[in-house]
C-alpha cells in the first residue's frame, strides 16, 4: 500500500490556503486510499522567532484543526512531530548528506532571511537547515507520496535527492518519496496581493482567511479582495492575477474548473459575491466539528498519544537502519533487554 506523509507547521492560524493547498486533500483522499501518517510539525516552529507559549496553543489547535477537516484516526495517524524523537535523530544524518549550496538554493530560506533581516531580526540557522530536518520528516516513514501545495514542492524535491544519494553512498535504506498536489488550489494567493501567497505568518491579515474566521470576517475579506485593471472576468495568473486567484478558490471549494467558471462571469461583483458564499460553507462544518472537538481536550490528547507512540514505532527501525548504513555503531542493549552488553559479539575493529 501507498505510504503518504505530510505535515502542517505551527507558525501561525491556519488558513485557507493550507485547506485547499494540503488537508482538504489528506482527509478526502489519503487517508482512504494509503496508510497515511499527518503531523503538526512544531520543530519547524523554532525556525522563525517565537513565542513558547503560543506555538505550545498554535500546535493544539492545528491537531484540532486536522481532526476537525475529517481526519480519520481509524484511517491514519496523526501526531505531533517533537513527539518522536526519530525527525530529530534523522535530520542530523540528512544534514551530513546534504550541501550548504542545495540549502542556500531553496526559495522560502531566501524569502523568509530577506524578510527576518528587512524587519531587523537575525536569521537562525535552523531556517537554513530546515530543509533536512522535513527531508527526515519523510524518509523516516518511508513515504512514497508527500501531498503539499506548490510552495512546498522544491522542499520535497530535496528530500528525493538526499534519499537518492544516501542510498547511492551508504546502501538501499530509503524509499524516494514525490511530491502530490491538488489540481486545484495548490497555491492560493493572499487577497490583497495576489502576487504573494497566502501564509500564515505573513502580516496582512485582511488579505488571509483564516479557518477559524467567522463567517463574516471571511465573507467582508474576500468581498474587499484587490481585484485587477479592466472588467472581464478571465483566468490568467500572469495578466489577471487578482481574478484568477477568486476563480481558483471558487473553482477549489466547489469542485469546478477555473477556466469553465471564468465564461460564466460578468462581473468582478457577482465573481465575489459566489466565491465568499463558497468560501464560508466550505469552512461552516470543520469549524463545527473544531467546537465540538475544543469541548473534549482529552479526546485530542488521546489522538495524539497514540498517533506519537504508532509513529515511533514505524521510524524507528528505518532510522535505526540508516544509522547502521551511514557507519555508526549500533547502541549496546540494556542489560536484561536482549543480549546483555557483556555478551555482544566482538566488535571488527578492523572495518
Ligand atoms: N497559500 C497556499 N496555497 C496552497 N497551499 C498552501 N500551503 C500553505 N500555504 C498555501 C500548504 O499547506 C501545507 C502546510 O503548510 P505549512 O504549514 O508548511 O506552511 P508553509 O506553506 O510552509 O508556510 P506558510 O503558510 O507561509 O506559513 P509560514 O509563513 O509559517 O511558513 C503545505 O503542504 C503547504 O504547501
Amino acid at each position: 500500500m501507498t505510504r503518504v506523509f505530510s505535515g502542517v507547521k505551527p507558525t501561525g492560524h491556519l488558513t485557507l490556503g493550507n485547506y485547499l493547498g494540503a488537508m482538504r486533500q489528506w482527509a478526502a483522499v489519503d487517508q482512504h486510499q494509503a496508510d497515511a501518517l499527518f503531523c503538526i510539525v512544531d520543530l519547524h516552529g523554532l525556525t522563525v522567532e517565537h513565542d513558547p507559549a503560543r506555538l505550545r496553543r498554535l500546535t493544539r489547535q492545528a491537531a484540532t484543526l486536522l481532526l476537525a477537516s475529517g481526519l480519520d484516526t481509524e484511517l491514519c495517524t496523526v501526531f505531533v512531530q517533537s513527539h518522536v524523537d526519530e525527525h530529530a535523530r534523522l535530520s542530523w544524518v540528512m544534514e551530513c548528506v546534504a550541501t550548504d549550496g542545495e540549502m542556500r538554493r531553496m526559495i522560502q530560506y531566501r524569502e523568509k532571511s530577506a524578510r527576518e533581516r528587512e524587519h531587523g531580526g537575525s536569521v537562525r540557522l535552523s531556517l537554513l537547515t530546515y530543509p533536512a530536518l522535513m527531508a527526515a520528516d519523510i524518509l523516516a516513514y518511508a513515504a512514497d507520496e508527500v501531498p503539499v501545495g506548490e510552495d512546498q514542492t522544491q522542499h520535497v524535491e530535496l528530500a528525493r535527492d538526499l534519499a537518492v544519494r544516501f542510498n547511492h553512498r551508504y546502501g538501499h535504506t530509503f524509499v524516494v518519496p514525490r511530491a502530490t498536489r491538488p489540481a486545484v488550489g495548490s497555491r492560493v494567493m493572499n487577497l490583497q496581493d495576489p502576487t504573494a501567497k497566502m501564509g500564515k505568518s505573513d502580516d496582512t491579515g485582511p488579505g488571509i482567511v483564516y479557518l477559524l474566521d467567522e463567517p463574516d470576517v471571511a465573507r467582508r475579506k474576500v468581498m474587499r479582495a484587490v481585484t485587477d485593471s479592466g472588467t472581464e472576468v478571465v483566468h490568467d495568473r500572469e495578466t489577471r492575477p487578482g481574478v484568477t486567484n477568486l476563480l481558483e478558490i471558487l473553482a477549489a471549494c466547489t469542485g469546478g474548473d477555473p477556466e469553465t467558471l471564468a465564461a460564466s462571469y460578468s462581473s468582478y461583483g457577482a465573481l465575489k459575491r459566489d466565491t465568499a458564499d463558497a468560501v464560508v460553507e466550505t469552512l461552516r462544518p470543520l469549524q463545527e466539528r473544531h467546537h465540538a472537538l475544543c469541548a473534549d481536550p482529552g479526546y485530542v490528547d488521546s489522538v495524539l498519544r497514540d498517533g506519537a507512540a504508532r509513529a515511533r514505532a514505524m521510524a524507528r527501525p528505518i532510522v535505526d537502519a540508516a544509522y547502521a548504513a551511514i557507519g555508526l555503531l549500533p547502541a549496546p542493549e540494556a542489560e536484561g533487554a536482549g543480549q546483555a552488553v557483556g555478551t555482544a559479539a566482538p566488535m571488527d575493529l578492523a572495518r
